[in-house]
Order: C-alpha cells, then sequence, then structure tokens
C-alpha cells in the first residue's frame, strides 16, 4: 500500500488539491504541518530538504518528495483511474484547464486572499491590480460551467479540484460571495460538493491558523 505524507498549511488552496484528490481517491495521508507564516519554506534548510522551488505543498509518497500539484494530480489520477478524463480530447482539456488555473485562477486567488486577509496593512493598489484579475477569471470560468457540468465535460476531473482550490474558502477570507457574484461558479462548486466523500480544506488541513487581518 501507498504511503502518503503532507506538507501543507490550513490555508493553502494548493495543500486543499491533494488532500482531497487523495480522499476522493479513498486514500488517507499523514498531514506535516508546516510553519509557512513564520517563514520556515524560505530557509535554506528547509529548500535543501525538502523543496529547493520554495512552495507548499510537498507530497511524499514512499518516500519520494513531488512537488507541483499539477503532474502530482494527474499522477494520481492515472494511478487510482479516478479523474483523469476519458478519451484524448477530454484529456487535452483536463490539461488545458489545469496550466491555465496554475497560471491565472489559482495563481491570482491565492495571491489576493493572502494579501487581503493575512498580511498586515496589505497596499490597495496592490489588491484593486489582483482583484481586477480574479474578477476577470471568474468571468470565464462562469461562462464555461453555464455550458457544462465540469470544466473538461460531463464529468469531474482534476482540472475542476485544481480550480475550485482557492474558491472554497470562506467567503470573509476571499473577499467573494460568489454565490450572489457568480452563481454559475457557485452552482459547479456545489456539485463538486456532492461528490461523494467531499470535504472542505479546514476539515482536511487541520493545525494552527495564520493570524487574520481582515
Ligand atoms: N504551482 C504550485 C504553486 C504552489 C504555491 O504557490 N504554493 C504557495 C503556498 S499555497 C507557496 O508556497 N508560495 C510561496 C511563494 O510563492 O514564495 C503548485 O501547484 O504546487
Amino acid at each position: 500500500m501507498t504511503t502518503y505524507r503532507l506538507h501543507y498549511f490550513p490555508e493553502s488552496g494548493n495543500s486543499f488539491k491533494l488532500a482531497l484528490m487523495l480522499t476522493l481517491c479513498g486514500q488517507t495521508f499523514e498531514p506535516v504541518w508546516t510553519d509557512f507564516g513564520g517563514g520556515v519554506t524560505r530557509t535554506a534548510s528547509w529548500r535543501a530538504n525538502v523543496n529547493p522551488m520554495g512552495e507548499i505543498p510537498v507530497l511524499e509518497v514512499d518516500g519520494v518528495r513531488l512537488t507541483q500539484t499539477g503532474p502530482i494530480l494527474l499522477r494520481l489520477a492515472d494511478q487510482y483511474g479516478r479523474f483523469g478524463g476519458a478519451g484524448e480530447a477530454e484529456r487535452f482539456e483536463v490539461l488545458r484547464w489545469l496550466f491555465w488555473d496554475n497560471q491565472k485562477l489559482s495563481g491570482f486567488m491565492a495571491m489576493y486572499r493572502y494579501r487581503r486577509a493575512f498580511t498586515p496593512g496589505p497596499d490597495p493598489q496592490v489588491l484593486a491590480f489582483l482583484r481586477g484579475r480574479v474578477d476577470d477569471f471568474l468571468g470565464i470560468v462562469e461562462a464555461e460551467v453555464g455550458r457544462r457540468p465540469f470544466i473538461a465535460g460531463d464529468r469531474p476531473t482534476v482540472a475542476d479540484l485544481s480550480m475550485s482550490g482557492y474558491l472554497v474558502f470562506p467567503p470573509d477570507e476571499s473577499g467573494y460571495d460568489l454565490a450572489a457574484r457568480y452563481p454559475g461558479v457557485h452552482a459547479w462548486l456545489q456539485r463538486l460538493a456532492g461528490l461523494p466523500g467531499w470535504k472542505g480544506p479546514y476539515d482536511l488541513l487541520p493545525g494552527k491558523r495564520l493570524p487574520r487581518y481582515a
């Protein structure tokens, strides 16, 4: 049986993506809480011993450290035969949205939420810029998931798990009341939350939280 150890912090939507995928695939993992707020991922020793990219999450699979949620999700999808998409066209869609999510939706939403809620005295101009980008990306998702149940087609895939990773945190952290402003996105998130075994980030990722400023 494969053993998993997930280096994470509870507010990390990227960590949630992996925790959720493992859970939906019926796997358990050892949670390795990491002091992100205390700056441990910036230290030379953490980078030398855990992740040279300086990022959370890190998934240890039978002792081998893997990073970058996109390829990890794809590998787990192959391993468990779940959420990988069916056929060449759907798999291409999965890759397309995974890349887009990493660069755009999750990338900017993570920065916006972190600055807004977990950083003292955020620069209003920086927040306005980031929010403008997130609004654009949410508008794109709103249109797409209004046309089909899940982002790559009729079935949920790792692209949905990735893209929803930062959208399921409480509105007072993200600053977005999705039900009110993006009802199609909200309905898509509800479809995902209806998957058997689905749990939210703070249920899957326990431990000490970051200080809140908003
Ligand atoms: N593309 C990466 C993103 C990982 C990432 O940005 N993680 C955040 C925490 S959730 C981080 O460690 N950021 C540190 C930094 O940007 O310096 C992935 O999918 O794993």
